[in-house]
């Protein structure tokens, strides 16, 4: 698939604590690898992934991942910026990530679109026995908040592709609707400027037909003045002669 060639360009974002997996996620969906020994990411990273729809349109994922960290949550204002999905992740093998999914989502809410689209991520799901957050719970706080959710494991790839498929799908649904909302809107407009110029004609008409039937009552008028006067010509010649 070319680079320059795709239908949309979308923005995702990877928020959530330090050490969750957010860039192994990352590495592993767009080039399909796993580094045990990752170290904290500085600054801001970006991959892009080219991915066909099932109505054949193509879409380029820009992909943004940052360090969890508190330090560097300065950037947040332009990371968010013109992002139309994100991908919030925990660690099923650690409660307090999971805890704090509930400040990085306020985060979320003061910074990014009111569209964007958030799926909430469960990752390291290979640890089964270290797991400190059932399914069940995050599935009902994900409920709560109204977010799409899924567990996933960057070692194994469990879920990888789906999570993020996932939240392009729902990106489209939102575009689809509001490029509809939009074309809605020109076919009203144009609705609206049609029978703004059928009533200007009216009205155009209308005031022809005024002027028209006023130089018919002054043709009147003047007929009816030369017959007065011939009449009265015609009597006075009478009664001169
Ligand atoms: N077992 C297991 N380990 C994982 C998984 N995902 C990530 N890790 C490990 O967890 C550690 C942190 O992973 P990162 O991907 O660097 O985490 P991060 O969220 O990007 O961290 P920051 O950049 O500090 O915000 C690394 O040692 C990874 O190898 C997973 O699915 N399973
Ligand atoms: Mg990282």
């Amino acid at each position: 698939m070319q680079e320059d060639e795709y239908d949309y360009l979308f923005k995702l974002v990877m928020i959530g604590d330090s050490r969750v997996g957010k860039t192994n996620l990352l590495m592993r969906y767009t080039k399909d690898e796993f580094d045990n020994n990752t170290v904290t990411t500085v600054g801001v990273q970006f991959a892009r992934k080219m991915i066909q729809l099932e109505n054949k349109q193509i879409v380029k994922a820009q992909i943004w991942d940052t360090a969890g960290q508190e330090r560097y949550r300065s950037i947040s204002n332009v990371y968010y910026r013109g992002a139309s999905g994100a991908l919030l992740v925990y660690d099923i093998t650690d409660r307090k990530s999971f805890q704090n999914t509930s400040l990085w989502l306020k985060e979320l809410r003061q910074h990014a679109d009111n569209n964007l689209v958030v799926l909430l991520v469960g990752n390291k799901v290979d640890l089964v026995e270290k797991r400190e957050v059932t399914k069940e719970e995050a599935a009902q706080f994900a409920e709560d908040q109204h977010l799409a959710f899924v567990e996933t494991s960057a070692l194994d790839g469990n879920n990888v592709d789906l999570a993020y498929e996932r939240v392009i799908k729902e990106i489209q649904k939102v575009v689809l609707a509001q490029e509809q909302q939009e074309s809605q809107e020109i076919e009203m407009n144009k609705h609206q400027q049609q029978s703004n110029q059928y009533q200007d004609q009216g009205i155009r008409k209308s005031y022809i037909n005024t002027k028209k039937k006023e130089v018919n009552d002054m043709k009147l008028s003047v007929i009816g003045e030369d017959t007065y006067n011939q009449k009265k010509k015609k009597k006075n010649s009478k009664c001169c002669d």
